[in-house]
């Protein structure tokens, strides 16, 4: 093997473990940071995804994320958690904070409008 080809089989093979990262890999998980008034707060920004995707909070205790949508196409348009009974319009641009206070713990996901935006909320027992 001359040189050329290491390099393209390690190009290769990074490449490959980045696409499995990209899409099977375990996302970093955000904890939410708690206020004064004891409200669970986290900022997500929306831009063809959700960031963070992966939210941590406890139960029991109120919690308020604030939708930042930083784009206009309309696949992001409206935000859903199911689990909870809660579907929002999100105008591009602006903040749209989100409340309410899970009673259940385990994981759930919340998803844009169509399905196809997903990010995960994890309750974990106070
Ligand atoms: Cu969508």
């Amino acid at each position: 093997m001359d040189m050329t080809e290491i390099v393209v089989i390690v190009a290769g093979v990074a490449a490959i473990a980045f696409v499995l990262w990209y899409f099977f890999g375990e996302r970093e998980r955000t904890a939410a940071s708690v206020t004064e008034s004891g409200v669970q707060e986290i900022k997500v920004t929306v831009k063809g995804g959700y960031s963070p995707d992966v939210i941590v909070v406890k139960a029991g205790t109120p919690v308020r994320l604030d939708f930042y949508r930083d784009e206009t196409a309309s696949c992001s348009e409206q935000v859903v958690f199911g689990d909870f009974g809660i579907a929002r319009a999100l105008p591009a641009f602006k903040t749209t904070p989100i409340e309410f206070t899970p009673d259940k713990t385990g994981e759930f996901t919340f998803t844009c409008g169509m399905n196809m935006m997903r990010g995960k909320l994890i309750v974990e027992s106070a």
